[in-house]
């Protein structure tokens, strides 16, 4: 045992899936070069950009005076299936996710593991002068506390070059292994500096914040992330896209879109899987007259 603090570490896009859990094991987080390919992350400006530049500045309650967000992105932009697909990340969701909980039922014990489902995706622009956001742990969504399971593993792409300068996302490496009564100090954080098109990925638990944009230029990023399927969805994204839309991508994404239970009995429709919603039609049961 080494007492060495653990470090970001960038890996290429060739890297093994188990090098990027090694690296998020002891850092909570990893950068992944050329996450994305320059023709997708070119699609989904096309897709994203009118509506990010019509998007009016936030207000500080969710990030920053100024910070842009524009949420619903699978709905806005079909390139979001790239980022949903992207090997690293899913592999890192299901590891550090689908991890089989036991039970009891009578005498038998039974095991489960959990679905993983999208929990959020936005677009996240940092205008020129915004302060830096808190460091938080985006885990806090679903109040989770520490130590314990995890909960979601996030990313977020590099829309734009990501500079010390201009606001790259800052991370405390080995903040994932603290207990709730230890808060995070702003010089334990580092930058995640990378260029477009690579991506910061991390666990819920990983204290983490936006840098403050001192340069004169926009700082963009498309953050994704997958939560537990037994939880609520912060962005929910059964409202966010509509049922046709949800129709038209293929069977892994509806899943990954919440229309999966989570076993046992998590989600279900008419006591079944919600993907007999998507594949039968309606059968609208709100629609079914069981009132007087
Ligand atoms: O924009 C960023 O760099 C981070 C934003 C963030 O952490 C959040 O919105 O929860
Ligand atoms: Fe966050």
């Amino acid at each position: 045992m080494t007492d060495a603090k653990p470090t970001l570490t960038t890996l290429p896009a060739s890297a093994a899936i188990e090098d990027a859990i090694d690296a998020v094991e002891a850092a909570g987080a990893v950068i992944i070069e050329d996450f994305l390919d320059p023709g997708t992350l070119d699609g989904l400006w096309e897709d994203l950009g009118p509506a990010l530049a019509a998007q009016a500045d936030g207000d500080g309650r969710l990030v920053g005076e100024k910070t842009r967000i524009l949420p619903g992105l699978v709905r806005r932009s079909a390139h979001s299936v790239a980022v949903m697909r992207q090997p690293h990340l899913l592999g890192l969701a299901r590891h550090f996710l689908q991890r089989p909980v036991r039970a009891w039922l009578g005498e038998q014990r039974i095991e489960f593991v959990p679905t993983i489902q999208l929990g959020i995706s936005r677009a996240i622009q940092i205008q020129p002068g915004v302060a830096p956001q808190g460091l938080h742990r985006d885990d806090t969504a679903h109040l989770r506390t520490h130590p314990g399971p995890e909960s979601r593993v996030q990313v977020m792409v590099a829309a734009s070059e990501f500079t010390a300068r201009n606001g790259a996302t800052r991370v405390i490496p080995g903040s994932h292994l603290w207990d709730d009564e230890r808060g995070p100090r702003e010089d334990e954080a580092v930058p995640a500096t990378m260029r477009a098109g690579s991506a910061l990925l991390w666990l819920g638990s990983t204290y983490h914040g936006a840098g403050a944009n001192t340069s004169d230029a926009p700082r963009t990023g498309l953050s994704y992330a997958y939560d537990l399927g037994n939880l609520r969805q912060e962005e929910n994204q059964y409202l966010s896209i509509p049922l046709d839309v949800v129709r038209g991508y293929p069977e892994d994404i509806q899943r990954l879109l919440g229309y999966e239970a989570c076993p046992p009995m998590c989600g279900l429709y008419e006591l079944a899987d919600p993907m007999l919603l998507l594949r039968d039609g309606p059968g609208d049961p709100v629609a079914a007259p069981h009132a007087p």
